[in-house]
């Protein structure tokens, strides 16, 4: 993969927030860490699958055929390739290059886990998040995922739609925001350490119509596996219309509030990332061209679409 012409790739000083360009490592060049591939540390062996809460040890043992496809939005592109997926990631706090992530995704502690829901909400909870997951019915659903900077994938997730969580909960009727908020380990997270004025931990949030709609997803697991520390196990947020850095990994708190959260993008560039941060083809919010996107790992380029083509399923959102 590493002599593959990447002639597609912008300069990196078009590419990336100006705070981080000089510091990112060049998108793809050197050798892929993909000997060894690091999913299969995440895979429990017999024994661990023995003791995991339901419905997790079903998927586990039986991979994705054992849960359900949700083909009710369809992706219209080819699943990237497993590899390309799970070796490319962002995750800033943990390292600043694409394939940072995976090299040190193993030093990430994402069991045991706990994750609260809190703030405007009739029914708070904090539990551990095996037996959160526990409590909802798993399905698969095939989405797009485009960042902001100029790449996609399209990946098999496997969760639950955050709506079904807010039910479990009960929003009071004063919340009109959901806020997120990452796990966070100082030690391990060297990208962090390098963006030391940025305001960790990551955090990001949506408005409780963008929250409750059904495309809005908790992954728990990705290609029929458990989710990869470095895609943001043990739980992550989905949210396909938006540029991908909506997407928050490693959530620990969802809390309801009555005001607009504060976002970490937003917070570090706010003329670039802005709340809503819905794909938009003609964003002029960042200094390269949001026309086409090139599909990992080979490209070809494909267009941009409004809201990422889910446009009808989300366009009445924002009329
Ligand atoms: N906590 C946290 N969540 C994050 C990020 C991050 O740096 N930290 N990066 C975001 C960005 S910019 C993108 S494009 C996606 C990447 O998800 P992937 O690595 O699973 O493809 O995660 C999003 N979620
Ligand atoms: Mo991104």
């Amino acid at each position: 993969m590493a002599s593959r012409d990447r002639s597609w790739q912008l300069p990196e000083s078009e590419v990336t927030p100006e705070a981080l360009y000089r510091s990112r490592r060049r998108f793809l060049r050197g050798a892929l860490a993909a000997a060894a591939l690091p999913l299969t540390g995440c895979l429990p062996n017999e024994e661990e699958s023995v003791a995991t809460t339901p419905p997790l040890d079903r998927w586990w043992a039986e991979g994705s055929g054992g849960v359900p496809l949700n083909d009710r939005y369809p992706a219209g592109r080819a699943v990237t390739p497993e590899e390309t997926a799970t070796t490319i990631n962002n995750y800033y706090e943990l390292a600043l290059s694409r394939n940072g992530p995976v090299t040190l995704a193993d030093r990430l502690v994402t069991r045991p886990w706990t994750v609260e829901v809190t703030g405007l909400v009739e029914r708070p909870l904090t539990l551990d998040v095996d037996a959160l997951i526990a409590r909802f019915t798993l399905e698969e659903r095939i989405y797009r995922q485009r960042c902001v900077e100029g790449w996609a994938i399209t990946v098999p997730w496997l969760g639950f739609p955050l709506r079904s969580l807010l039910d479990l909960v009960s929003p009071l009727a004063s919340a009109t925001h959901v806020r997120f908020v990452s796990g966070f380990d100082a030690e391990v997270m060297e990208g962090a350490a390098i963006l030391s004025d940025y305001p960790w931990p990551y955090h990001e949030g949506l408005t409780i119509a963008e929250a409750a709609h059904d495309l809005t997803f908790l992954s728990v697991g990705m290609y029929g596996r458990v989710l990869p520390n470095q895609n943001g196990a043990p739980l992550r947020l989905n949210v396909p219309w938006k540029w991908g850095y909506k997407s928050i990994k490693s959530i620990v708190r969802i809390e309801l509030t009555d005001r607009e959260p504060p976002t970490l993008w937003n917070t570090v560039a706010p003329s670039r990332y802005d709340f809503v941060s819905n794909v938009d083809p003609s964003s002029l919010s960042v200094p390269w061209s949001q026309q086409r996107e090139f599909l990992l790992p080979d490209g070809p380029y494909a267009a941009t679409e409004l809201y990422n083509g889910y446009g009808a399923w989300v366009a009445d959102l924002y009329r």
